[in-house]
């Protein structure tokens, strides 16, 4: 008999929650968390400026009213150390500590198929056997440092934005070379440029961002809004991005150009990068309607940035806007009217090497005292990857994805029996508010677990026609859009060798649990059950 019913890898917003559900559900479960602490993404990423760009009352649990009711968030984006609290408090109040074993990585996960169970094993040499795997370890956290000629013999520290010392970083005086402009980049460079002597921004392809226009929640306005939270969530649940985006529903081509700028320039003084993107119905299907969002934005850094050049620079080109994650900052493009800042173009001139003494690109060098590297992450299956997951015949989760990622729903995959991914790719986790996608997921993994233990079943596992039909579906989505046009994340294209394949689902969150759950109500279709 396995030690419990099911182990869950990692304790962020997914594992916290599957801990929860699947004990509510009267399953035996043990989580393992490499990290000192809970909260994943929320634990690693303590970098200076750190901040969610969903809005806190959206990036939230919504499974319990009471929690909903009690807990009210500081701002409207909340920053890293409050989301950090708002998990302990969830972790406290429903006693899932006992439940969770920190500093502890899984490093591997084996199916005994005569067993009809799972040997989980991890970096504190123990293995624990379970009916069910859940794979909660995120689709952003294998975070990856560039190989860079040199690196190991700079004298300076360095660090990545993901593995941020907990006792923080004092840049005071010093000269700062950061390396990345995507979200984490855009967000931790205001900070370092307030402190630092001089900052170097090494920029390899320019992001574009849409103001935050943060602010705190005034109490009278939470305390109306939380009267009407039930009914927000369950907009929420069927909408497409996990967030009711207040869309016009028509093509921006359809509409006067001026018209058009003035809706913009509303949303871009409202702040929030959802609004802007799903104010017309093809912004994110049609190229030409996609350029005038992308000239509009391009105009609002020329208006900001005082040095033409500088701003030319910093104006997105070559990708549309939004197919790269569209980021958000109130000050990234003012720092550039800072004289302490510099920004470096490094797609013309690439860095050649670090030397002890700082970095020198194909035109010249740069003397620093310490490197930033806001260089991402190995995103949707480096994390999975890392765990040497086999299945069934001792397969391998690398080589069933050695092409791509591979998933039926993004939940699960044939050859892995009994073993569940939460935020996997082919699901739509990564294109939405992820915290409803993660309570999604977990929610549709509990109720099949007692599905199958009310059913008197023991094994669950996709099948490959279910696969390929799904997979093949979400490619015909993302080929309709303007997504697998831009070299980012998505599609594998920042990590060196890396298939590029686009494997997220963009049919839209609402559309996504209604298929999962006609799956579910058709008593698991697409999988093998016995
Ligand atoms: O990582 P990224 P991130 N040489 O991959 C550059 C979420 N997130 O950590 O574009 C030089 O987006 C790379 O350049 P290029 C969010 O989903 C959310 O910023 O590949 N440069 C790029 O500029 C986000 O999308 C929040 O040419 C190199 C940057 O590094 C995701 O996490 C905050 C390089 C990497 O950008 C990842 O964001 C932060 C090299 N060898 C993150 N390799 C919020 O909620 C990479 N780069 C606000």
């Amino acid at each position: 008999m396995a030690d419990v019913d099911v182990v869950v890898a990692g304790a962020g917003f997914s594992g916290i929650y599957a801990v929860y559900a699947l004990r509510e559900a009267g399953l035996t479960v043990r989580a393992f968390e490499a990290g000192d602490g809970i909260g994943g993404t929320w634990f690693w990423n303590s970098y200076p400026g750190a901040r969610c760009d969903v809005e806190s009352k959206d990036y939230s649990y919504s499974f319990s009213p009471e929690l909903e009711q009690e807990w009210s968030w500081s701002e409207r984006y909340p920053a890293q150390p409050e989301i950090l609290r708002y998990l302990h408090h969830v972790a406290d109040r429903f006693g899932l500590w006992p439940y969770i074993q920190l500093n502890t990585r899984v490093t591997s996960a084996s199916w005994d198929s005569a067993a009809g169970e799972w040997t989980v094993t991890t970096d504190a040499g123990a293995a624990v056997t379970a009916r069910y795997f859940v794979s909660a370890v995120g689709a952003l956290s294998q975070f990856q440092v560039p190989a860079l000629p040199g690196l190991e013999e700079f004298e300076g520290p360095w660090y990545h934005t993901s593995r941020w010392p907990k006792e923080g970083v004092d840049f005071t005086g010093k000269r700062v070379g950061l390396v990345g402009t995507g979200s984490t980049g855009i967000q931790i460079a205001p900070e370092i440029a307030a402190v630092a002597d001089q900052l170097y921004v090494f920029q390899r392809t320019a992001n574009f961002a849409v103001p935050n226009r943060n602010r705190p929640w005034e109490a009278a306005e939470w305390s109306a809004f939380k009267s009407r939270y039930r009914d927000y969530r369950a907009e929420a649940r069927e909408s497409f991005l996990g967030v009711p985006v207040p869309g016009t529903g028509r093509p921006v081509l359809s509409e006067p150009l001026e018209d058009v700028q003035r809706l913009f320039m509303a949303r871009w003084k409202a702040g929030g990068g959802m609004p802007f993107l799903g104010a017309y119905t093809d912004v994110l299907v049609s190229e030409p309607a996609n350029d005038v969002v992308a000239e509009f934005m391009r105009d609002r850094i020329r208006e900001t940035v005082t040095d033409p050049a500088v701003a030319e620079l910093l104006c997105p080109r070559g990708y549309p806007v939004g197919a790269k994650r569209l980021c958000q900052s109130d000050d990234y493009y003012a720092m550039f009217n800072r004289d302490n800042v510099t920004l470096v173009d490094i797609r013309s001139a690439p860095i050649e090497s670090v030397y002890p003494g700082g970095v020198k690109t194909a035109a010249d060098s740069y003397e620093l005292d310490a490197l930033v590297f806001a260089t991402g992450f190995d995103a949707l299956t480096g994390a999975q990857l890392a765990i040497d997951t086999r299945g069934v015949n001792e397969a391998t989760l690398g080589d069933a994805w050695a092409a791509g990622a591979r998933t039926y729903l993004g939940i699960g995959v044939p050859a892995f029996p009994n073993m569940f991914l939460i935020t996997g790719p082919g699901s739509p986790a990564v294109f939405s508010n992820v915290v409803l996608s993660i309570e999604q997921h977990v929610e549709w993994v509990r109720d099949c677990i007692v599905w199958l233990r009310d059913h008197g079943h023991a094994t669950i596992e996709a099948t490959v026609a279910a696969q390929d039909a799904w997979m093949s579906h979400v490619t015909e989505v993302a080929n309709g859009t303007l997504f697998p046009r831009a070299d980012s994340w998505y599609v594998g294209a920042n990590i060196p060798g890396k298939p590029r394949v686009f494997t997220s689902y963009l049919g839209g969150c609402g559309p996504y649990r209604a298929k999962c759950d006609a799956v579910a109500a058709a008593g698991y279709e697409g999988f093998a059950v016995s």
